[in-house]
């Protein structure tokens, strides 16, 4: 194995020694020829362009091009090819090319079984370059932009459990080709213990030699969740600023600059890279209008109109101010993180970390925005690689924000979730040492935050009660809602969903 380790690269560069000699003397037999045929070198369908050269020397040049496209090919496999023996494609070809729609032609069982594992077409992925192109869909005044020249340096954690091989890979291409190699200080790989076996020995070796000393691998020995995982990205980041990102995404030209840009002025901001859509099932990357992240009372984000003051301003390259983030991309100064308290590490498996963290950056003398100018494309998968119960874990996670950070308004979420707010039934933990933070960074109220920053968030003042009206005859039968197209009511056996929640005001 040594020997060929070290046999493999004396190889690749005497091929190329070899074809560099062939293309010199291409190169030097063109140029010696009066009748500018140097058109002819660049490829076989010009066949018969220069009308002047004779059948034969066309035919011999033919010949050593064929030859070079070979060489080509070869050096290519011997060099970048690490893809190759693992199933993948890199380099400039693949299905997919400039983020366009792709489909497979031969739609497999395989196909259908791996879409249901990972929520995406995952066999079609893997025909897809790890390098592929996608669309700059940043708006035009970006582009003309200018940064200083003194840009801190950045650490990128992805976070996966169970995701396809190729799919984490073409984000960690897309990070290295697309940002400027002096502001990319590494990229961590926090794998959140995976099944997948694909995942451990081909992921390791592909990286270490693809991007040596570049990747690093964190592996959890046991399922902590998502929150937890970004935790644990950070702590063996060394880089002065920190971008959170799901492991299925692809960047944009230019993402990096403006996002440094705006916490080296400020590194109480916590940005967010606009978020574009690659479809789940052809990997087509579409473009999402400008958007703030917003939420519900149930705590579940969603994205919503930017704010009025943004829209009046006309500048659609301006940073969007946002009340919360939908969590698959932010990036945050690496120490001002530690110092508003992470993500709440009391949080478990999947949501309402997100929105916790909005709240908190803001009310405790930071800023959360969009920015137009830095895009990410990432799948919105069908389904999540969790096998738990995530309603739950959302429902007990919104709970402990609800608690810590919402004063008077927590009410709000209890009767979102439709729970009562003594003896709620839901175990949400110990919320102690969050409201001890809350105590030493001195931070406004919720009021102030909503006034401030959420305005748009309507409350309800004077409930007098919550939760479900039954049938006194048959207790088992709740009002709920009749059908979508119908305004009346019906009565349905109690299930305890949001749709027969109500309240009386
Ligand atoms: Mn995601």
């Amino acid at each position: 194995m040594a020997l060929a380790r070290r046999v493999k690269p004396l190889l690749a560069v005497s091929i190329l020694v070899f074809g560099g000699v062939v293309l010199f003397s291409v190169c030097c037999r063109l140029q010696a020829r009066p009748e500018g045929p140097a058109q002819a070198a660049r490829g076989a369908g010009r066949r018969g362009r220069s009308r002047h050269a004779t059948e034969g020397a066309l035919a011999e040049r033919e010949a050593v091009l064929q030859r070079l496209d070979h060489l080509e090919e070869v050096v290519y496999t011997q060099l970048n090819g690490l893809a190759k023996p693992i199933g993948l494609v890199e380099g400039p070809g693949g299905l997919g090319q400039g983020g366009m729609a792709a489909t497979l032609r031969d739609n497999s069982q395989e196909t259908e079984g791996k879409f249901e594992e990972y929520g995406y077409n995952a066999q079609l992925s893997d025909r897809i370059s790890l390098d592929r192109t996608i669309p700059d869909y940043r708006p035009q005044k970006c582009r003309q932009m200018t940064y200083s020249a003194h840009l801190p340096q950045i650490s990128v954690v992805f976070i996966f459990v169970n995701e396809a091989l190729s799919v984490i890979l073409r984000s960690v291409h897309s990070v290295v080709n697309r940002t400027p190699s002096r502001l990319l200080k590494e990229v961590i790989l926090v794998d959140d213990n995976s099944d997948n076996v694909e995942l451990k020995l081909n992921l390791d070796q592909y990286v270490s030699k693809r991007y040596p000393g570049l990747v690093k691998i964190v592996r959890n020995s046991r399922r902590e969740g998502l929150i937890r995982a970004r935790l644990q990205g950070w702590k063996v980041a060394t880089a002065p600023v920190v971008g959170f990102f799901d492991a299925h995404v692809e960047f944009s030209t230019g993402w990096a600059e403006p996002a440094l840009s705006r916490i080296r002025e400020d590194r109480r901001r916590i940005v967010l890279p606009a978020i574009d859509n690659i479809k789940y099932d052809t990997f087509e990357v579409q473009q999402y209008a400008s958007a703030a992240h917003g939420y519900n009372w149930g705590l579940w984000c969603m994205y919503i109109i930017p704010p009025q003051d943004w829209l009046d301003r006309g500048d659609e390259a301006a940073p969007i101010r946002t009340p919360a983030m939908i969590g698959c991309s932010f990036v945050v100064d690496r120490e001002y993180f530690g110092d508003i308290g992470l993500l709440d590490p009391g949080m478990e498996v999947y949501g309402g970390e997100n929105i916790e963290l909005g709240m908190r950056v803001w009310q405790c003398g930071g800023s959360m925005e969009v920015l137009p100018c830095s895009r990410v494309a990432h799948i919105e998968r069908t389904k999540k690689p969790y096998n738990n119960d995530i309603d739950y874990y959302a429902k007990r996670n919104a709970l402990r924000a609800a608690e810590v950070w919402m004063d008077g308004f927590k009410s709000h979420v209890y009767m979102a979730w439709n729970i009562p707010m003594s003896n709620p039934g839901v175990d949400f933990g110990d919320v102690s040492e969050r409201l001890a933070l809350r105590q030493r960074l001195k931070c406004h109220s919720f009021k102030w935050y909503l006034d401030n920053v959420y305005p748009e968030m309507r409350t309800y003042n004077d409930t007098l009660t919550y939760g479900e009206v039954r049938n006194s005859k048959a207790s088992g039968y709740c009002l709920d809602q009749g059908a979508e197209d119908d305004d009346r009511a019906i009565l349905y056996p109690c299930h305890g969903m949001s749709s027969q929640g109500c309240c009386v005001d």
